[in-house]
């Protein structure tokens, strides 16, 4: 049924007899676990496969500042205010590494955000919705953290270099991340009835969005054959989304938390859970910019933009002053 939402089911992977010599010899590089760096020879494919998924990562830490970015003057303690503030910072960091490591595929940061704020790059699908209550940010940290850390330690071993060496740094400071979602969490499940329920509530809204984050299921994954070949994927959409689910239910059991799926059971023949299917008519819309708050974030986006651009020309002027005081 979903299906029909997507372009096209991705062209075969071609077999190395079909390739030709320099072709072959990429990908027998990529066989072999050796890392791609910039001046190396590369297919059109593989750069561009990477120009999008790294971009598109990058946009995702910018736009995921949002959800989060709007709960720091509400944050409960002057420490919960600290730490958020830091974890906003971070991401904005991470989108910095990304959008560097884009770059060196022959793609300058201004294209790559004239294609975020004009809406034609997409960004991940989870910052679509609402951050209702401070018990979201514990929600945010403990499950969108944690998918993204589930999503990106294996990014860690991606075949291109730059792309790789990013996730390193960043994959630590998400752990911190998810750390503090939790702890947040945690805190709620120990406090009031109230404070249990807002926790309940959050656990409820982010949980499905949370599985979406992986990307559609396997059958209906464009890309992930030809990126698990070029060894940019190193698992599909449904792997990754099943090793989160096994991680996170005996999470919420401690924190006496319902996972809101009826379907969701322990099977001990597969030794993981059988869960219920994500809502992908929902995917689907929020990723062509039609989620609770798509609009309202490529805004935010648009006019942080355009505020800066003082900012940046300043920054411009100096360095070509910089550069002509140097040259005299
Ligand atoms: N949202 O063929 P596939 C974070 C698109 S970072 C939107 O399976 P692929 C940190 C996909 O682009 C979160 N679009 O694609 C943080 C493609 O469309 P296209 C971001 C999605 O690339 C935490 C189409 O569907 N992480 O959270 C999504 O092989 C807290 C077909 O899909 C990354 O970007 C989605 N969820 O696999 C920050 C990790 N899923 O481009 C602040 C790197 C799929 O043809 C606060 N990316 N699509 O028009 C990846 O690992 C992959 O790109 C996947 C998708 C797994 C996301």
């Amino acid at each position: 049924m979903y299906a029909q939402n997507i372009k096209s089911t991705g062209a075969p992977v071609k077999s190395l007899d079909e390739m030709g010599p320099r072709e072959r010899r990429f990908q027998e590089r990529i066989n072999a676990g050796e890392k791609i760096e910039p001046k190396d020879w590369m297919p059109e494919g593989y750069r561009k496969t990477l120009i999008r998924q790294i971009s598109q990562h990058a946009h995702s830490e910018i736009v995921g500042q949002l959800p989060e970015g709007n709960w720091i003057t509400r944050a409960p303690s002057l420490d919960r205010k600290a730490i958020l503030l830091a974890k906003v910072q971070d991401e904005a960091g991470h989108g910095l590494y990304l959008y560097c490591a884009a770059e060196t595929l022959g793609v300058t940061r201004d294209e790559l955000t004239e294609e975020l704020l004009s809406g034609r790059a997409k960004y991940s699908s989870i910052f679509a919705y609402p951050s209702l209550s401070w018990a979201d940010i514990g929600a945010i940290g403990w499950l969108v953290d944690g998918a993204a850390i589930m999503n990106q330690v294996p990014l860690q071993r991606c075949s291109y270099g730059p792309y790789g060496r990013a996730m390193v740094r960043v994959c630590k400071e998400e752990s911190f991340h998810q750390r503090q979602g939790y702890d947040i969490m945690l805190t709620l499940c120990r406090g009031s009835e109230e404070q249990k329920a807002m926790a309940q509530d959050a656990l409820d809204r982010w949980w499905w969005p949370a599985l979406m984050m992986f990307g559609p299921p396997d059958d209906a994954s464009v890309h992930s054959a030809q990126s698990m070949a070029w060894g940019i994927k190193q698992n599909t959409n449904d792997e990754l989304r099943q090793k989160f689910v096994d991680q996170t239910v005996p999470q919420a059991d401690l924190l006496g938390l319902k996972i809101p799926d009826e379907a969701l059971v322990w099977n001990e023949e597969k030794k993981a859970y059988d869960f219920g299917e994500c809502n992908w008519e929902e995917f689907f819309d929020v990723i062509k910019g039609n989620g609770p708050c798509s609009h309202e974030r490529l805004e935010a986006r648009r006019k942080a933009w355009a505020d800066g651009a003082w900012f940046r020309e300043g920054l411009a002027a100096h360095a070509e002053k910089a550069q002509q005081t140097f040259a005299a």
